[in-house]
Parts: C-alpha cells; sequence; structure tokens
C-alpha cells in the first residue's frame, strides 16, 4: 500500500503529509530523559532499544507521516575510523582524519559498526507495521560530511577554513561516494522507504565550486537511490538557486530553507517540495502559528507539497505547539 508521501509526489492525493525534522529530539521530554542517562550520544545512536524507541517518539505523540531514524550523520565518519565527540554546549567535536585508516577500512567491518543503525530501522518498520507511513532513512552530502571531517567541529558562525582542491580532497570524496552508498543500501534493503540527504552547509560552498562539491556528489547518490528503486529528498540547505539545484541533481522531492520565498520556489520549481517552514514561528502564539502555516499552505495549495520545517525543531519548542501544528495542517485540506 502507497503511504501519504508516496500519493502526494504521485499527485494521487489532496492531503498535505507532514514530519518535521528533527522530530525526535531536544524539544521532546521523553527524550531528554533517556538522553540524560545516555551521556555518550554515539553510542545511544547505536542502541538499538533507546534509538528505536526515540525514533517512534513523535510518532506516538503526534501521528506523523512519517518516522525518521533516530541516527546522526557523523556516525559515517565514525565508522570510517575518526572518532566523533558530542560536547554539551559545544557541538561535535572530531579527532583529526587519519586518512591511512580512512583508506584501509574495509565494506565489512563499515558495515558491521554500522549495523545498529540497520537494527533500529528493522525496529521503527516493525512497530510501525500497521500504521501505513515511511521510515525514513539519512545520510549527509559528501561536502557537509568533508567539512566536518576537516574542519572537526561545526563550521557555524564562520568557524571554518576554506580548504583548496586537492588530490587528497578528490580521495575524501571518492572514499565518501563509496561508503554512503554502502549505507544507503543497507537502509534501504533493512526498510527504509526514503532516503534524505543533508547538504546542511551546501551554502557555504561558493558558485564556482557548486559542481564539484554540491551537485556531482549529490547527483552521484540520488541516481543510486534511484536504482534501488527508493524515493530521495535533498536538502542543500542555504543555497543559493534551488531550481539550479534540482536541474543539475533531479532529486525526487526537494527540501528548502526558511530564508527562500515559498511563491517563488512554487513558481519556478515543479518537482514536489518539502520543508521551509521557519521553526522560530513555532515559539509565537498559537494565534501566529494557525496565520503563518494557513498562508503557508495557502502558497502551496494544489501543487505536490509536504510539510516540513526550514531547519529542525527548536529544543525550545512546545511539544503542544507542535500537536497544534498538526491538528492545523490535518484540517487544512482534511
Ligand atoms: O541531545 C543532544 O545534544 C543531541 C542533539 C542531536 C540530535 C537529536 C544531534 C547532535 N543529532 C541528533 C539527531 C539527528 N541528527 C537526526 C535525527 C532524526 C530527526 O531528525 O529527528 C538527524 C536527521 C540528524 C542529522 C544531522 N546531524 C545534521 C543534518 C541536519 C541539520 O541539523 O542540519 C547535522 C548537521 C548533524 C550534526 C550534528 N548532530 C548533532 C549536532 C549538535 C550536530 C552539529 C550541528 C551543527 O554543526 O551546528
Amino acid at each position: 500500500m502507497r503511504t501519504l508521501i508516496q500519493d502526494c509526489i504521485n499527485n494521487k492525493s489532496s492531503k498535505t503529509p507532514i514530519w518535521l525534522m528533527r522530530q525526535a529530539g531536544r524539544y521532546l521530554p521523553e527524550f531528554r530523559s533517556i538522553r540524560k542517562e545516555n551521556q555518550d550520544f554515539i553510542k545511544l545512536c547505536l542502541n538499538t532499544k533507546l534509538a528505536s524507541e526515540i525514533t517512534i517518539q513523535p510518532i506516538t505523540r503526534f501521528d506523523f507521516d512519517a518516522a525518521i531514524i533516530f541516527s546522526d550523520i557523523l556516525l559515517v565518519p565514525f565508522a570510517l575510523g575518526q572518532q566523533v565527540n558530542f560536547k554539551k554546549d559545544f557541538g561535535p567535536d572530531l579527532q583529526k582524519i587519519d586518512i591511512e585508516k580512512l583508506n584501509n577500512t574495509k565494506k565489512e567491518d563499515f558495515l558491521k559498526k554500522l549495523n545498529p543503525v540497520y537494527e533500529i530501522i528493522r525496529e521503527t518498520k516493525k512497530k510501525i507495521s500497521e500504521k501505513n507511513k515511511d521510515t525514513i532513512g539519512f545520510v549527509g552530502a559528501p561536502w557537509t560530511l568533508l567539512l566536518y571531517m576537516l574542519n572537526r567541529k561545526s563550521p557555524k558562525e564562520g568557524n571554518f577554513n576554506v580548504f583548496p582542491k586537492n588530490r587528497d580532497i578528490d580521495n575524501i570524496l571518492i572514499k565518501l561516494d563509496n561508503f554512503l552508498k554502502i549505507h544507503i543500501e543497507a537502509q534501504i534493503e533493512n526498510g527504509a522507504s526514503i532516503i534524505q540527504i543533508f547538504d546542511s552547509w551546501a551554502g557555504l560552498v561558493p558558485e564556482k565550486d557548486l559542481d564539484y562539491f554540491v551537485y556531482k556528489p549529490i547527483k552521484s547518490l540520488v541516481d543510486f537511490i534511484k536504482k534501488k528503486r527508493s524515493i530521495s529528498i535533498c536538502f542543500p540547505r542555504n543555497i543559493d538557486n534551488y531550481k539550479k539545484f534540482v536541474e543539475n541533481v533531479n532529486p525526487d522531492i526537494i527540501n528548502i530553507d526558511y530564508n527562500v520565498d515559498p511563491s517563488t520556489i512554487r513558481d519556478t520549481i515543479d518537482i514536489p517540495v518539502q520543508g521551509g517552514f521557519d521553526p522560530k514561528i513555532l515559539l509565537q502564539n498559537k494565534d501566529i502559528v494557525r496565520d503563518e502555516v494557513t498562508k503557508y499552505l495557502k502558497t502551496f495549495d494544489q501543487k505536490r507539497y509536504i510539510f516540513n520545517l526550514g531547519h529542525g525543531v527548536l529544543p525550545d519548542t512546545n511539544p503542544d505547539m507542535v500537536k497544534y501544528l498538526v491538528d492545523i495542517v490535518r484540517s487544512f485540506n482534511g
């Protein structure tokens, strides 16, 4: 049976599906209580029982149309031999890259390290099997992973050094392409019906380098997902020109950020669109939320649109507001 998202992108339903990036996360008290007892974030992502429970938490509360696996894009550098710590009030802290280790990583060892992720997908599928919802697996795009691997911390607030294109970079990108495909394939084989590719730092790439760092590497993954008969969603966050991205990469669904004008997107892009709603609006009062959500939905009325945010749910968001949001979206056209 097709899910609501699949019906939406095939033009078979006028109902707007909804799920939210970071729907499993710090705004939920039930997540925070597990997190408090599990200080090591990577370990938590690899704990089959807890990670599948966290994945389901927002489904139980809000009945979203898709469950995104509780995991992280930085598990790939971790499985390629680079140590990753998540430090409180700092973010990810990566050990210096060891090219030798990267070059010597074997497929079997990589898959063994990430095997809990695939079990989490199977567990999640089992738990929502009666609900006809999508299970979303994901990866970080090569550029965003490369950036974390070389910068060793978040590049937010200009906190990063530009690096030159050279043979080392070429080599890392080739390795990432290879191992991301292995990770994508295993997620699909274990039950992920959609793969979202997060290029969170695409906005930092200069126009002249977009082809090398963004379009080509992501297109390679999107083509692979197509070959596996799964669905791809791309989120090249803060990129200047989404239309050009879509023309070059041709994903099934494009996720937009909240800095772009949604009506321009609607008028210039023909493929299904996801997201875009500013997560900060959910910190306002209910009247504002209702007006803004309704305005957003009207912009995409009659179009193939999946409601989501232009970035993740903020930690200070009141879960009651998320419930309110879901009710507005569901009553808009149902
Ligand atoms: O309790 C905590 O401190 C952990 C916070 C947290 C969570 C809940 C992190 C640390 N990662 C996650 C889960 C996560 N990460 C998901 C789960 C599924 C869901 O959406 O519910 C997903 C899809 C991600 C993906 C991810 N991780 C991205 C891409 C999306 C984005 O936010 O731009 C990125 C960049 C990361 C790296 C990461 N993970 C966590 C942090 C603090 C960061 C760094 C962010 C930064 O550089 O500012």
